[in-house]
């Protein structure tokens, strides 16, 4: 009788275990490497090589490798860095686009051996795996396919030369967690064309680091997320379709990129690279422009935040040295998401949900609140939404959710919302789209004792690992400087009752500094650093900088047509938010096109700078160009000629170019000779200026 009682429970069990079978995968899943990957959340980009010594973003190959010398080189201050930054690896430039090897490899001759570091005995390569490993970081390596160096380059044998030099680094340096592949390629339109092989370097890279994470605009392992601002799209889904599409131009639009598939094909995740200053370079003139806390918290909350990985570029100076104003606010950066996510208020206390798949403890809401990302909340197949709620247990400050789904079964939901009791009613916080393997919403400081989030549509059952919930110390918001075409300064500030307190001879701005009240003239430039404070100062915000040179006061374009002319003043106007366009002329295929400026007297012109369009758009944006003064309007001299502004299609920011000397004169022509977009017979610009200081 016992046997026959127990052979009843025992199927008993059996059908309510059938009933209460996990989730099926939905989709493309991640494979275990790209699980692991997702869990790393943020990691350290460097960019070095001879750019750094030569001050540029795209080197052409061309320099000597001399110049590659770092006074200081410490790979160990590097990986030091890192580590107290919170980050868990660091991906090195190994080679860029200028072709040069930062480790001696046998398959090039602009490498670290023909520089003058250590008597061309140096391996940077060798030297940062080595700390790495000491620090417990991974290890991970940019090779550009594009190369200016290499004499194969544009030929079939290069496919096997770049195989070679994959090979040599791939199979020298220990693990490797991550090859980058930059499609990147400045070459325009009559430069050299190399039909990469894929496959081929694929195999190279599986062959030796069968686990590594392959990063390209497509894939397989990761992709490029479409900008380098760090900004991955509110909804970004993990899978891409990348069948018949290639790297570079041959990729999928960056809106598709910065959003994903839904339904897509493969799961190859969103990785956010952005550099911590405005080049990926090291460069003197932009040790002050180091991005600000709030500007890097809020890459962490539109990458980290938003599903994808954040991969931080922190460039080493000449000496070899990750400078001192990085390595500052990379500490400030990294105390500040402890403190916002140190305390999860969710963490252990209760939640009810709406329904729970097969009515069965195990897929219960109570695992979203038990810090395990591997127990999870479901609902049964056939129900695409449901609810939970999260009983804080006492009225509780909050102001950021945190929500994972359990990604090892797909990326499911397509829509939720976040809301809060009142007392009375839920009220919304937030709706948004996608989650993925982690959202973070953020939100003005509230108080409440219950949250509730509701699915609201998914492509198959939901499947919740964590919600957690926090209050993050609130940072004071940043003033702001502008300047008028006519020279006068604006500093606004958002803060209530601010004290706003400025400097214009490059000092910090402390409470005994001028203070601003109305909008000044600065019309001749210079730098303006201005910082806000409240409670008698007892609070202040971030110190914010901006240079300036001559203002455009008295500047016109020369054009005889009147609407050409009304376009183009767009580009004078002081409004980077304003665009010049140039128009096709009667009868010509567009391009080149010419911008000209009458300064209004003669001045000792320096150089200019070129702000290309400022609203994510690219159309006209400015790649090859030369530049003419003249005296009188009519005799032209070049100063630059056939030049290009490097990378500048994937980062558009300022250019500030020098001339070789200085130059007299009243009247500047900037001629475009092509755009970053191959075919596109027109140019734009946002601002164009001089430098006379
Ligand atoms: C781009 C390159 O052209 C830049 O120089 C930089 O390396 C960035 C990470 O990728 O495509
Ligand atoms: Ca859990």
């Amino acid at each position: 009788m016992k046997k026959v009682i127990f052979l009843l429970f025992l199927m008993a069990f059996r059908v309510v275990a059938q009933k209460t079978a996990p989730p099926a995968p939905y989709g493309a899943v991640p494979s275990p490497q790209q699980v692991e990957w997702q869990k790393m959340e943020y990691y350290m980009f460097i960019h070095f090589g001879p750019n750094t010594f030569t001050n540029k973003e795209w080197g052409h190959g061309d320099e000597d490798p001399k110049v590659f010398n770092p006074t200081n080189l410490d790979a160990r201050q590097w990986a030091r860095t890192a580590k107290a930054a919170g980050m868990k690896a660091i991906i090195i430039t190994a080679k860029h686009h200028d072709g040069f090897c930062l480790w001696p490899s046998k398959f090039s001759t602009h490498t670290v051996r023909e520089s003058a570091w250590k008597n061309g005995k140096g391996d940077v390569l060798r030297e940062l795996s080595d700390a790495c490993r000491e620090y417990g970081l991974k290890f991970g390596v940019y090779l550009s396919p594009w190369d200016r160096n290499h004499p194969a380059y544009g030929t079939p044998a290069y496919n096997q030369v770049f195989a070679n030099t994959l090979d040599e680094v791939l199979s020298s340096y220990g693990d490797v967690f991550e090859q980058w592949f930059d499609g990147a390629n400045g070459e325009g339109a009559n430069g050299k064309k190399q039909v990469y092989d894929w496959n081929l370097f694929r195999g190279v890279v599986f062959k030796h680091q069968p686990k590594a994470i392959i990063f390209s605009d497509i894939g397989p392992g990761c992709r490029w997320m479409g900008n380098e601002s760090g900004i991955a799209g509110e909804t970004n889904w993990s899978t891409l379709n990348t069948d018949g599409f290639g790297m570079g131009s041959e990729a999928p639009p960056t809106h598709v990129l910065n959003t994903g598939n839904e339904n897509g094909k493969y799961w190859i995740p969103a990785e956010v690279d952005v550099s911590i200053r405005p080049g990926w370079f090291y460069s003197p003139e932009t040790d002050d422009r180091v991005k600000t806390l709030t500007h890097l918290m809020k890459i962490y909350y539109s990458s980290v935040g938003r599903n994808g990985n954040l991969l931080l570029n922190v460039p080493v100076s000449t000496k070899g040295l990750i400078h001192p104003n990085d390595s500052a606010r990379l500490m400030e950066f990294r105390k500040t998401v402890a403190e916002s996510f140190r305390t999860n208020l969710a963490l252990g206390k209760t939640a009810t949900a709406s329904v729970t798949r097969g009515n069965d403890r195990r897929f219960s809401a109570v695992n979203l609140l038990d810090g395990n990302f591997d127990t999870y909340w479901t609902t049964d197949d056939a129900v695409r939404t449901g609810s939970f709620v999260v009983d804080l247990g006492k009225p509780t400050e909050i102001n950021r959710i945190v929500l994972q789904e359990y990604i090892p079964l797909g990326q499911r939901v397509k829509s939720f919302k976040a809301e809060a009791w009142n007392g009375k009613t839920f009220v919304t916080i937030d709706q948004q789209t996608t989650i993925g393997y982690k959202r973070i919403l953020v939100f003005p400081t509230l108080k409440t004792d219950k949250v509730r989030v509701t699915i609201l549509d998914a492509n198959a059952c939901p499947v919740l690992a964590e919600c957690g919930i926090y209050k993050a110390p609130e940072l004071l918001s940043n003033p702001e400087i502008a300047r008028s075409k006519q020279g006068m300064v604006t500093i606004t500030s958002d803060v209530a009752d601010p004290v706003i307190r400025y400097t214009t001879n490059g000092s910090e701005p402390t409470l005994a500094s001028a203070r601003y009240t109305t909008p000044f003239p600065f019309a001749q430039g210079g730098t303006i650093k201005a910082r806000a404070f409240i409670n008698n100062g007892a609070d202040a915000s971030e110190t914010i900088l901006a240079s300036f040179d001559l203002a455009p006061e008295k500047w016109s374009v020369v054009n005889s047509d009147e609407n050409a002319k009304r376009s183009a003043s767009r580009a004078i106007d002081s409004n980077p938010g304003t665009v010049w366009q140039s128009s096709r002329k009667e009868g010509s295929t567009g391009l080149p096109q010419e911008l000209v400026i009458d300064l209004g007297k003669t001045l000792n012109l320096k150089g200019f700078t070129y702000t290309p369009r400022q609203d994510g758009r690219t159309e006209g944006t400015i790649y090859q160009y030369s530049v003419y003064v003249s005296e009188n309007g009519t005799d032209w001299k070049p100063v630059l000629e056939k030049q290009s502004f490097a990378n500048i299609k994937n980062n558009p920011v300022k250019q500030t170019v020098p001339f070789a000397s200085p130059q007299q004169a009243r009247f500047i022509k900037l001629v475009a000779l092509s755009s970053v977009n191959e075919n596109e017979q027109f140019a734009s610009a946002a601002e164009v200026g001089v430098i006379v200081n």
